[in-house]
């Protein structure tokens, strides 16, 4: 039998973590293009994304999640809508313990999901740092209701595995529900 392959889309603010994932939890893994951080968010650190990380997590003998994550910055928006096509979800990460990011997640949050009808689930990356809002300051601060948070150090493999994980479920999960939607809405006359 041959494996399933799952796209899901690595997303989220600058310095929220994405390439530091993919390169921790992937078995394999082709390094996107990092560019000198040029503007005044270099200050807060010194590469960032303009291409795209690539990385393949082997969950079993069936399953292969490919990972493509995006450059934060939102003057590469044109990047995440072409990254989303194809993809099953989302992992969103937040860096926990930036204001100046939570703003941003905020607005990158409601492009993705007027852009992407996905499932998403938050990773809330930098619990560990002074000052880092908790899950239910960050829960009100973006107004989450359907997505699920869940704490992540990106630099952690069985973390981001989790949030991964907890991903799939959530698809899996709103395709049982479709299709018992599609059975009911099914004229059997
Ligand atoms: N202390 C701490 N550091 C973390 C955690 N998660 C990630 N980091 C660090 O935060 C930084 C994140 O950098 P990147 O992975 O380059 O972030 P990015 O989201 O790819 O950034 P852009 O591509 O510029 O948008 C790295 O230095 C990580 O080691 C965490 O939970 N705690
Ligand atoms: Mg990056």
């Amino acid at each position: 039998m041959s494996k399933e392959i799952a796209k899901i889309l690595i997303t989220g603010p600058f310095a929220s973590g994405k390439t530091t994932l993919i390169k921790f939890v992937s078995e394999e893994q082709f390094s996107g293009k990092e560019v000198n951080t040029s503007d005044a968010l270099a200050r807060y650190k010194a590469m960032t994304t303009v291409g795209l990380d690539f990385g393949i997590l082997h969950v079993d003998d069936m399953l292969d999640v490919h990972l493509f994550g995006t450059p934060g910055q939102s003057r590469f928006n044109f990047m995440w809508e072409i990254l989303s096509k194809g993809a099953m979800g989302t992992v969103f990460l937040i860096d926990s313990s930036s204001d100046r990011a939570l703003d941003e997640a905020k607005k990158m949050l409601t492009f993705f999901r007027a852009k992407a009808n996905l499932p998403i689930v938050i990773g809330a990356t930098k619990q560990d740092l002074e000052g880092a809002k908790s899950l239910a300051e960050i829960t009100k601060l973006l107004n989450l209701k359907d997505e699920a948070i869940i704490p992540c150090d990106a630099r952690l493999k069985d973390d981001s595995k989790t949030l991964i994980m907890t991903l799939l479920l959530e698809v899996i999960s709103r395709s049982h529900h479709q299709q018992l939607e599609d059975t009911d809405d099914f004229d059997f006359s």
